[in-house]
This record gives C-alpha cells, sequence and structure tokens, in this order.
C-alpha cells in the first residue's frame, strides 16, 4: 500500500496530502507561511511540499487568481483533531468565511488521510472536489506521481483527465 508509513520510527503516524490555497492578502506569503506553521504542527512531521503554483479560480470568476500547493505531512493526530490545527493556522492567517467558494487569505484542505474513507457532518476525506481540480492534482503529482488514492484509482489515471488549465508553477520551494 502506498499510503501506509513502513518504517519502524513512523508507526503510529499517518500519512496526509494537505491542500494549500490563497487568493488574498499576498497569497505567496500566506502560502510560504502556511508551510511554516506545517512544519511545527503538534504531533506531526511535515515530509515534503510541492512547488507554488498559479491558478485561475475555479467558481466565482471576479476574483484574484490562486497561489496553490500541496504539503505531505506524517500525523499521529487522529482526523478531527488534524482538521481542527489546520482550521486555527486558517484563522491565525485572517481567515474570514464569507461566500462559498469566494476569495479567501488561506485555505487548507485534507485531501488524504491515509487510507481513510469517512463522511462526517465536519470532515469528508477523500476530500471531495479533489479528483477534477487542476490545482491539486498537479502539485499532488509533483510530491507523489504513484500515489494510489484509497478507491484503489490511481492519480496518474486521475492527472491524464484532467486539463492543466492555465495552472504554472508560481515558485519553487528549496
Ligand atoms: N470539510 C469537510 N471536509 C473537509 C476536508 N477534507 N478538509 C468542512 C477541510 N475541510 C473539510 O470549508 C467548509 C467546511 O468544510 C469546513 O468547515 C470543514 O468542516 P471552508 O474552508 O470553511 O469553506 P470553503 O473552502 O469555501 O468551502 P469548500 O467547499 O471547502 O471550498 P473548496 O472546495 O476548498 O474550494 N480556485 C483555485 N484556483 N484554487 C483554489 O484553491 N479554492 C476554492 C475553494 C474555490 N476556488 C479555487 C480554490
Ligand atoms: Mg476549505
Amino acid at each position: 500500500m502506498i499510503n501506509s508509513v513502513e518504517q519502524n520510527s513512523n508507526l503510529g503516524y499517518s500519512r496526509c496530502y494537505v491542500a494549500i490555497g490563497s487568493n488574498l492578502a499576498d497569497p505567496v506569503t500566506q502560502a510560504q507561511e502556511a508551510i511554516v506553521a506545517l512544519q511545527t504542527l503538534t504531533m506531526s512531521r511535515l515530509v515534503s511540499v510541492s512547488s507554488l503554483y498559479a491558478s485561475k479560480p475555479m467558481g466565482p470568476q471576479e476574483q484574484p487568481d490562486y497561489i496553490n500547493a500541496v504539503a505531505c505531512i506524517d500525523t499521529r493526530l487522529a482526523p478531527i483533531e488534524l482538521l481542527d490545527a489546520l482550521q486555527h493556522i486558517e484563522n491565525e492567517q485572517g481567515r474570514v468565511r464569507k461566500e462559498h467558494w469566494g476569495a479567501r487569505t488561506l485555505d487548507l484542505d485534507i485531501l488524504l488521510y491515509g487510507d481513510d474513507i469517512m463522511s462526517t457532518p465536519r470532515l469528508t476525506v477523500p476530500h471531495y472536489g479533489m479528483k477534477e481540480r487542476e490545482f491539486v492534482l498537479y502539485p499532488l503529482a509533483e510530491i507523489t506521481p504513484q500515489l494510489q488514492l484509497p478507491c484503489g484509482q490511481a492519480l496518474s489515471v486521475l492527472l491524464e483527465a484532467c486539463p492543466r488549465n492555465d495552472l504554472a508553477i508560481y515558485q519553487n520551494i528549496e
């Protein structure tokens, strides 16, 4: 299983993928600050981060372009604890929830939590939109090209069906 953690030192950790999105208040800085926050996430280790990508808005078009990225973390937080921690980071970075799919300083979505499949009022994983979104699939493939989703689908197959649209690498993270 590609999502499982094989090394003994990682026992008890779940491998997770987190989508980072921002289109307000200097999105590049927002994304970089989110990555720093993920580096110090409690009971977790940041494994890798994709490049930053510039993308056209999905949803309402009268909003700025987005910066998107995907991070891989190993965590001992339970799924809902991870969501709480990510929403805390969003709030710290000035997130105000107004319009659905509207502009935001920072959005942190849990794409995958190990091989878990769950749907609760607060949390659905895998993330409901991840299979169709170029700003999720291409950064994800950059850090884990061989990934297989919990449903058994290969990321490479999803990518083939997903046009790149105007997605462009903005800046590499060293
Ligand atoms: N929630 C359920 N499942 C999850 C999950 N896997 N990860 C709940 C995170 N949250 C999850 O989210 C609403 C509620 O979803 C949360 O309270 C949580 O309990 P939100 O972040 O408050 O609201 P939202 O982001 O406006 O809604 P939603 O449906 O998450 O929007 P999306 O799907 O994240 O889309 N265009 C580009 N180019 N790039 C983008 O990143 N993002 C969006 C937002 C729109 N257009 C975009 C982008
Ligand atoms: Mg969200």
